[in-house]
């Protein structure tokens, strides 16, 4: 077992985050499962694409890629077809992996390549100063919609399902217990792993909307968050396809498909055409 400490790259301090980021609290989570899962620094590549999100990596004590905004999925799929012995985790977030990624991150889930992939969601772009994301709830304040946004967000967790991934789950924050629990599983478990964790950002998103403390965004998640079984009705099923705010949160699918490299087909002993 590592100390939690000795996961780090210290010597890339200080780091980019402001002060309240959600995104310590999903390393210092994913660092416990890691632990708990016994997988080793040494065999362990992490590769992500551009953002506030996409740079745990490079705070991270192992190999990484720091690739492209939006195609950390296409590098990690490459990595691991080429390289199958290591093990690949990928850190993204809502702008790099749902709106300029989204077809990789469609596809990625599809072909079920052996990826574990944990999406903060922060429910806007961070890095660039605040733009209104695909997951900026309705109605919403960002640089880009100073009325209140009038789209209504893109659901990652629910896309991943739909697209075939072998595990999901949502958590935020709040819920460092069951993230922690859901990373481990993701870790152990075969095939393209997805977990979307909805995390605070209070510089350019909470500070727009009323909520610029951590502890004010904390505190809406707490209260929007809703089991999935418990929630309403598929957002398809609705007029509002903001479930009226909520945040469903749970285990959303554990299924065992075959993973890419453990199926038929694309080799010379195949059915052959
Ligand atoms: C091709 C390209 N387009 C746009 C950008 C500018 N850009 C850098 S980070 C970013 C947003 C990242 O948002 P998200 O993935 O949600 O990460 P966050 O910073 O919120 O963690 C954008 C638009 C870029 N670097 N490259």
């Amino acid at each position: 077992m590592m100390d939690i400490f000795e996961f780090y790259r210290k010597d890339e301090w200080p780091h980019v985050f402001c002060p309240g980021c959600g995104n310590g609290t999903v390393m210092n989570c994913f660092f416990r499962a890691f632990n708990k899962v016994g997988w080793k620094l040494d065999n362990t590549v992490f590769v992500s694409g551009i953002g506030c999100s996409s740079r745990i990596p490079l705070y991270i004590n192992s190999d990484a890629i720091h690739t492209t905004h939006g195609r950390a999925i296409a590098f990690a799929t490459g990595l691991k077809l080429s390289r199958p012995e290591l093990d690949v985790v990928v850190f993204t977030g809502d702008g790099d992996l749902g709106a300029i990624g989204g077809n990789h991150f469609i596809n990625g889930c599809r072909r079920n390549v052996d990826l574990d992939v944990v999406c903060i969601n922060n429910n806007i772009y961070g890095m660039t100063g605040g733009q209104a994301s695909i997951t900026t709830p309705h109605d919403y304040m960002s640089t880009t919609t100073p009325l209140g946004n009038k789209e209504y967000p893109f659901d990652l967790a629910e896309i991943a399902v739909a697209a075939g991934a072998n595990y999901v789950a949502r958590w935020t924050t709040k819920h460092v217990h069951e993230l922690t629990k859901s990373m481990a599983t993701s870790l152990t478990k075969k095939g393209f792993n997805f977990i979307e964790v909805v995390a605070q950002c209070p510089t350019n998103f909470g500070r727009r909307n009323k909520m610029a403390e951590p502890s004010s965004l904390l505190e809406w998640f707490k209260e929007s968050s809703v089991r999935r079984d418990k929630a309403r009705a598929a957002a398809i099923d609705h007029v509002d396809l903001n479930l009226a705010g909520q945040i469903t949160i749970g285990e959303f699918v554990s299924r065992d498909r075959a993973c890419y490299h453990e199926r038929k087909g694309g080799s010379a002993h195949g059915n052959g055409h």
